[in-house]
């Protein structure tokens, strides 16, 4: 099978099951796994932020912050497509009160402008309208095709949203993708924002984890949150470890996910009925529309699985995610297959 559904369906490493294996472990509830303090405390140091929080999920490190920075009744401006938004259960209704205000951003990359984000904040609204309580972004953004936040307009953004009080909360479960596609640093990229969300679990490839980034006071609340949700974990040390592997080997063969990317795209993009502009890709992330080939997403998606290839259907869209489990020979097979699929 190539499974191209996600990045999420990597397999820990030879190296990640040994550190795994041999982790040294205490109970995390009390504060005394070393594997999972070493794991927050280098964390915090590669974002330079004051403290980081290991997470189950990448779903409880965005909720979380979405609690710590709002109070019920609010509202939180998001893009249309955000992962917090879409793809997290209403969550930040039903835990933390609060309504997403979602914004469609005009040039259709998912990237926000501050224009776009001012418009639908409410600051000084009268008192019957629901006072925006947070910015949430996303960095790769996967739903609009990981496409990325540069480092300028991530300042800018949260220069403009710190001038009228609100928080900036960072959905950064690719920030590792979009700083490589970038050039720049998850430090650099991240600075800006109150707190961060960073997935082990994806493209980083550990088989369990994210962490979530900011001052130390709102870690330290941040835990209490995490407990609230279930999430106090004992000898987590044992999924620590491969994160800590995931956090320093990891970084450095994204460049080869992100040119098995483009090349699929480059593929994509020359068959019949498929809709994608290859130069827009940048990360690891590869979405098409197939309106135009008169088979529904799913449909094409089946016949890919009989095909030994898995992709994901998203509406009228087709995602196909590169990862280190998926190499060069691979991207070609499930290209050749997708090819014959639309030529039947
Ligand atoms: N994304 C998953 C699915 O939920 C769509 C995927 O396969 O891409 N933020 C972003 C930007 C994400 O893409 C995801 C997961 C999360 C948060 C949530 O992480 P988990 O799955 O660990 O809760």
């Amino acid at each position: 099978m190539i499974d191209l559904r996600s990045d999420t369906v990597t397999k820990p490493t030879p190296a990640m099951r040994r550190a795994m294996a041999e982790a040294e472990v205490g109970d995390d509830v009390y504060g005394e796994d070393p594997t999972v303090n070493r794991l927050q405390e280098r964390a915090a140091e590669i974002f330079e932020k004051e403290a980081a929080i290991f997470v189950p999920t990448g779903s409880m490190g965005n909720q979380t912050a979405v609690k710590l920075h709002t109070r019920p009744g609010q509202e939180v401006v998001i893009e249309e497509r955000g992962h917090i938004y879409n793809f997290e259960m209403a969550t930040m209704s039903a835990f933390s009160g609060v309504l997403a205000r979602p914004v469609k951003s005009n040039d259709g990359s998912g990237i926000l402008t501050w224009d776009e984000i001012a418009s639908a904040i409410h600051a000084k609204a009268a008192y019957y309208v629901a006072p925006t309580g947070l910015v949430a972004l996303e960095n790769s953004h996967n739903l609009a095709g990981g496409s990325v936040l540069t480092r300028d307009r991530t300042e800018d953004i949260c220069a403009r949203a710190h001038e009228k009080n609100l928080p900036v909360h960072l959905d950064g479960a690719r920030i590792f993708n979009a700083a490589a596609a970038l050039g720049e640093t998850v430090a650099d990229l991240a600075r800006p924002a109150d707190s961060v969300m960073f997935c082990l679990s994806k493209g980083l490839g550990a088989p369990v984890g994210s962490m979530l980034l900011g001052k130390r006071e709102f870690i330290d609340e941040a835990r209490v949150v995490r407990k609230m949700l279930g999430g106090g974990m004992r000898q987590a040390g044992v999924l620590a470890a491969a994160g800590l592997i995931a956090l320093e080997e990891s970084p450095k063969i994204l460049p080869a996910d992100h040119a098995h990317a483009k090349l699929l795209a480059e593929g994509i993009a020359e068959l019949p009925g498929v809709k994608i502009d290859p130069e827009k890709v940048v990360t690891n992330i590869v979405i098409f529309d197939v309106t135009g080939t008169g088979l529904s997403a799913d449909g094409i998606c089946a016949q890919l699985r009989e095909r030994n290839v898995l992709a994901s259907g998203f509406g009228s869209s087709i995602r196909m995610v590169t990862h280190y489990d998926v190499s060069r020979s691979d991207i070609e097979s499930a290209l050749r297959e997708l090819r014959s699929v639309l030529a039947n």
